[in-house]
């Protein structure tokens, strides 16, 4: 199966061999993968090959290491575009996978100085503030952390916020969402957030900060959101 005289490196061949094993579902997602030893055993090739094949398919998100126990196959991440207004709902509906929220906090109060300058409302007028952990098939995905504007949704309540913000706000308070605007940093998780997304306490994020307006330009949703970055890959078209 390897090819030693090859002018593809080892390494290589040997990272192609463990791909096509994920792929073809030998080696299933959440299941740990032979040691180096036993591969190196295998291929008939040193333990330093088969590390530098793992490494870069770990670094890659196909594996992961645990401390003591192993590697294993990681879930695939899912495809995320980045060219529509869409909520976290729609985006699961699309995929065929269960959306779900947890709601943690939902709040009314004064907005602070810079939030209503962001919404475009005078400082010390009430938001909603709420967040929520968004599930994948029961899976925790990301956080979002949501500011509205209280104004714009008069008689809002946690019950009301089980479902889906933006079918709320389309179909109960009849608005129109126009566009938004989106911002996306990496970023090494809080404490309390890992514990929420079931990751790591040192583990890397995406943060991505989105301001929503309505059709009529006000703005109606400041969200601050954690992704999982061994979840998610995020995909935009670009043109020239
Ligand atoms: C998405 C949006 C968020 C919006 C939410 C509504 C990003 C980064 N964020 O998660 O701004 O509030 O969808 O989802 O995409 P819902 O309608 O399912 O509650």
């Amino acid at each position: 199966m390897i090819n030693k005289r090859s002018h593809i490196p080892v390494y290589m061949q040997i990272e192609e061999q463990l791909k096509k094993k994920i792929a073809e579902g030998i080696y299933k997602v959440g299941q740990v993968i032979p040691s180096e030893r036993e591969l190196a055993l295998q291929y008939d090739v040193s333990r330093m090959t088969v590390r530098q094949a793992i490494t870069n398919l770990v670094n890659d998100g196909l594996l992961y290491r645990e401390k003591g126990r192993g590697t294993f196959v990681s879930s695939p991440k899912l495809e995320q575009p980045l060219n529509g207004l869409t909520s976290f709902t729609e985006d699961m509906l699309a995929r065929g996978m269960v959306p779900s929220s947890q709601l943690v906090k939902f709040e009314r109060k004064p907005a602070p100085f810079e939030l209503a300058q962001d919404l475009l409302i005078e400082s010390g007028e009430d938001v909603y503030s709420i967040m929520r952990i968004r599930n994948a098939d029961g899976e925790p995905m990301a956080i979002e952390r949501t500011y509205l504007p209280a104004k714009l949704f008069p008689g809002l309540t946690a019950e009301k916020l089980q479902t889906s913000l933006y079918s709320l706000i389309e179909s109960h308070y009849q608005l129109t969402i126009g566009n938004a605007i989106q911002q996306m940093e990496a970023a090494l998780t809080t404490k309390e957030d890992a514990q929420f997304l079931h990751i790591p306490p040192s583990g890397v994020v995406l943060l991505i900060k989105r301001t929503s307006f309505l059709d009529s330009g006000q703005p109606f949703e400041i969200v601050r959101s954690v992704y999982r970055a061994d979840r998610y890959k995020f995909i935009s078209e670009i043109q020239r």
